[in-house]
């Protein structure tokens, strides 16, 4: 895994997970992402005899920097689909089409300096009632096109700002503490197949789970070749981006995130991701 971290001393780098050893890797993530993905791949099979420190001594954050930006994809899964059309007020017919459409839903999540890393705190905003966290693959898309890695995304949204209106769409997404990313850079070819993912979304309160849910990326309803596609139409990408690629997992109204609450999402093979959430 390529992970990002600060030492003790306040530098941010970049390295390779090897057992509780950080190896670095002499770059930054904005960097690694103009690379192809055989040029990475080099680098990386290179860089395992390079300077190393202890993992105990840096500080994990979320893998990404630059000009590299977060986007996310919606309605990719039929429970994602099912929960928007039982929650909107006015618009249930929009995500009744975009889940078939040939054009998926793209939009803007995050600039790289808001990104919540690993054991960062995630926010749910005052203004809304209904909160909730969403478990989804992230893809790093180097500035070719090529997916070169994965990493665990909660897309955190408000519930109740989207199902007033679907224009609304950014002030449910886009909001401090509202995109945590991590553990780190899972190398592409180290994932066998991205459509066989098993994934787990769980939240516990004052030390009990309150919400527990699995799934697995077999449901993905789009191809992520074809995500990536549609992203990069008219629009460059010179340092990558990450692409999430939809929640599969979505809390039945009408749970909403709580102060304290501890998020965990663990996806097989890519890592798991803890957060714990702020309500204003
Ligand atoms: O249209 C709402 C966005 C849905 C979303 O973020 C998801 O399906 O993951
Ligand atoms: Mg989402």
């Amino acid at each position: 895994m390529i992970v990002r971290y600060r030492t003790p001393g306040a530098t941010i780098g970049v390295g390779l997970l090897d057992g509780d050893q950080v190896v670095e890797l002499g770059a930054d993530v904005a960097s690694l992402l103009r690379m192809t993905l055989l040029e990475l791949r080099t680098m990386v099979d290179l860089a395992r005899s390079g300077p190393a420190r202890p993992l105990s001594e840096v500080e994990i954050l979320a893998p990404v920097d630059g000009r590299t930006e977060v986007w996310a994809a919606g309605v990719t899964y039929l429970t994602s689909q099912s929960a928007r059309i039982e929650e909107s007020e006015t618009s249930a017919s929009v995500y009744e089409q975009i889940y078939d459409a040939d054009r998926p839903e793209l939009f803007f999540k995050s600039v790289a300096w808001r990104v919540i890393g690993p054991g960062g705190e995630i926010r749910a905003r005052a203004d809304s009632p209904i909160d909730v966290p969403e478990p989804e693959l992230a893809l790093a898309v180097n500035a070719s096109g090529e997916v070169v890695g994965y990493a665990v995304c909660n897309d955190v949204s408000s519930r109740s700002i989207e199902a007033e209106n679907p224009l609304y769409l950014p002030q449910a997404k886009v909001y401090n503490g509202s995109c945590a990313l991590g553990p780190g850079i899972i190398p592409a070819w180290e994932v066998a197949d991205p459509y066989a993912l098993p994934l787990r979304l769980t939240i516990v309160r004052e030390d009990a789970v309150v919400w527990d849910g699995s799934a697995s990326t077999a449901q993905l309803h789009r191809r992520l070749d074809q995500l990536v596609a549609w992203l990069h139409r008219e629009l460059d990408f010179p340092d990558g981006v990450w692409l999430s690629t939809g929640t599969c997992l979505v809390p039945d109204l009408p749970f909403t995130l709580a102060d304290g609450d501890v998020v965990t999402i663990a996806i097989d093979g890519v890592g798991t991701l803890i957060n714990t959430v702020r309500r204003s």
